[in-house]
């Protein structure tokens, strides 16, 4: 059984079918985790819901994870969304019809981080980041939805992970792990470079270029 996790997904379904295939993943013994931001920019916002949903995939929630929750449950289409990706997301969920209650019940599911211990080592899952030395539980839920200077400053985080996963700012090249054991593994699907699956303990590593 694996550990694996996904980067951000930003709507880009062939992508990952494409990279679930590289990785041999195998719904029966593998679990599947996501750093969040499934939806938004990429054309299959829905389809990738679909299949999030049905595979039990566990994301964490991140700040377009929030913005689609809001547009489902008030109607909300703010132009920061909208500018970034809602267009898309909102066609896309318009074009392929999902049942409204089970994808509700699953965003009002995502937590903001998850901790697991899988083979005994202690893992983190956020979306953006964290300020060093509080713990997850007293973050500000827009810190770990939008925060850069974790990530971009390489700041120690001062907790007790052996691992911390995020995504939120891109990277242009492949997954990387910091000086501090944080891994980055969104690698800009949503801007049409790659979507990367890490399996989160042994660090190996997938890839799916997009262009
Ligand atoms: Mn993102």
């Amino acid at each position: 059984m694996r550990h694996l996790i996904l980067g951000d997904i930003h709507g880009q379904f062939d992508a990952l079918i494409r990279v679930l295939k590289k990785a041999d993943y195998d719904p029966s013994c593998d679990i599947l985790y996501c750093v969040g931001d499934l939806t938004d920019r990429g054309p299959d916002s829905a389809k990738v819901l679909d299949f999030c949903i049905r595979h039990e995939v566990c994301s964490v929630r991140g700040n377009h994870d929030i913005w689609f929750m809001d547009y489902l449950t008030r109607g909300l289409t703010p132009s920061v969304w909208l500018r970034q990706g809602g267009y898309e997301t909102i066609a896309s969920w318009k074009k392929d019809i999902l049942t409204r209650e089970p994808v509700l019940d699953y965003y009002q599911k995502m937590p903001y981080y998850r901790e697991i211990q899988p083979e005994g080592i202690s893992i983190a899952i956020i979306h953006g980041g964290l300020i060093p030395e509080i713990p997850l539980i007293k973050q500000d839920s827009a810190v770990l939805t939008w925060d850069r200077y974790f990530w971009m400053f390489e700041q120690d985080p001062k907790l007790s992970y052996d691992r911390i996963f995020l995504g939120h700012t891109a990277l242009s090249g492949s997954a990387r792990i910091n000086k501090h054991n944080v891994i980055n593994v969104d690698t800009g699907a949503g801007y049409n470079q790659k979507l990367t699956v890490m399996d989160m303990v042994t660090l190996g590593k997938f890839e799916y270029k997009i262009y």
